[in-house]
């Protein structure tokens, strides 16, 4: 594996999930494998999840890692090239890159949508110069599009959770207040297209996600009825995919708010949300603090999911001959 960023990364999915359950059964029997490694995490967004998670990871295979915030205390980057840089950016992605990649072995890169040009966006244009400039392992730690950390560890908490060989799994739009990037559904949409399960998704007219990721999913309209029999309900906001509203919310209904009315009609479904979430807009409080909760444990298996990914980007580089 050379960079991270989508499902097919990962290969076998099965062969994924196992080894990603060993991981969990003993999480230090690899502490010496990448001593002397350096992780990198550069943050352009806020995070609680993936900056703990990932840090934790990377410990627990002895790593060293480096936390930035671009935004707090590094200098203001500017991302287009051809820009005369008269403005507040005192310096160009283009030379913090390969700057950065000096000091470590493998990097992580926050960066979430911009939603001021959608084929910006949609190019993945910054995760792309870290990609191409770096020369190191790349990891999207939710980058403008997906979010395959969060995807991998839902993955694995399914998998827990799950009580038939294929359930099915509904991942429903939710409102929210600002508008967000499409990331987390379109990676769970990815890993659920390629996992053995059910998959429905369930939105209002006008969130239709991008075909690359939806793929062969059924798409149903009516939430109550997406809902019925569903053994894992997910639960996610996003912005509006297609034009001429891409980045934009249209609508705000909060019949779509998942409570027990829907919960009522699935087949004693687990909930589940990547987390940060919005109580009463996204989940009643009385969803989200049942016992068929699982919010918890699937911010838990992200750091499962950071250290198999961590593991094997470093086991399938030159890194160890060198
Ligand atoms: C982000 C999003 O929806 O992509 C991060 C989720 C992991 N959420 C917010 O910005 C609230
Ligand atoms: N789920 C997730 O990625 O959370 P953070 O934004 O806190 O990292």
């Amino acid at each position: 594996m050379k960079n991270y960023t989508n499902v097919k990364d990962l290969g076998n999915l099965q062969e994924a999930i196992k080894e990603a359950l060993e991981i969990k059964k003993n999480r230090y029997a690899y502490k010496h494998l990448c001593e002397n490694k350096t992780l990198l995490m550069v943050f352009f967004n806020a995070s609680l999840r993936t900056r703990l998670s990932t840090q934790k990871a990377g410990m627990n295979l002895g790593m060293n890692t480096i936390v930035l915030d671009v935004n707090q205390g590094a200098w203001k980057l500017e991302t287009e090239r051809g820009v005369i840089m008269d403005g507040d950016k005192s310096e160009h992605i283009l030379e913090a890159i390969p700057v950065m990649a000096n000091y470590c072995d493998l990097i992580g890169v926050r960066s979430f949508a911009q939603f001021e040009n959608k084929s910006y966006d949609y190019q993945e244009t910054i995760l792309n110069q870290f990609i191409q400039y770096s020369g190191k392992p790349v990891i999207s730690m939710e980058s403008a599009t997906v979010h395959p950390l969060q995807a991998f560890a839902d993955l694995i908490t399914i998998e827990e959770y799950k009580k038939t060989v294929r359930p099915k799994v509904v991942m429903t739009w939710a409102p929210h207040p600002k508008a967000l990037p499409q990331a987390v559904p379109n990676s769970f949409a990815d890993f659920m297209n390629e996992a053995d399960v059910e998959f429905v998704i369930t939105h209002p007219e006008g969130y239709e996600l991008a075909p690359q990721f939806v793929r062969g999913a059924r798409i149903e309209y009516d939430q109550m009825k997406a809902f019925e029999n569903a053994d894992f309900i997910y639960a996610k906001n996003w912005s509006a995919y297609q034009d001429p509203n891409y980045g934009k919310i249209i609508s705000t209904d909060k019949n779509w708010t998942v409570s027990n009315r829907q919960m009522a009609v699935t087949n004693q479904a687990y909930f589940m949300h990547c987390l940060p979430v919005r109580r009463n807009m996204i989940v009643t409080d009385e969803v989200i603090e049942s016992p068929q909760s699982l919010v918890i444990p699937e911010a838990a298996n992200r750091e499962i999911s950071a250290q198999v990914v961590i593991k094997r980007l470093l086991s399938s580089t030159k890194l160890f001959e060198l």
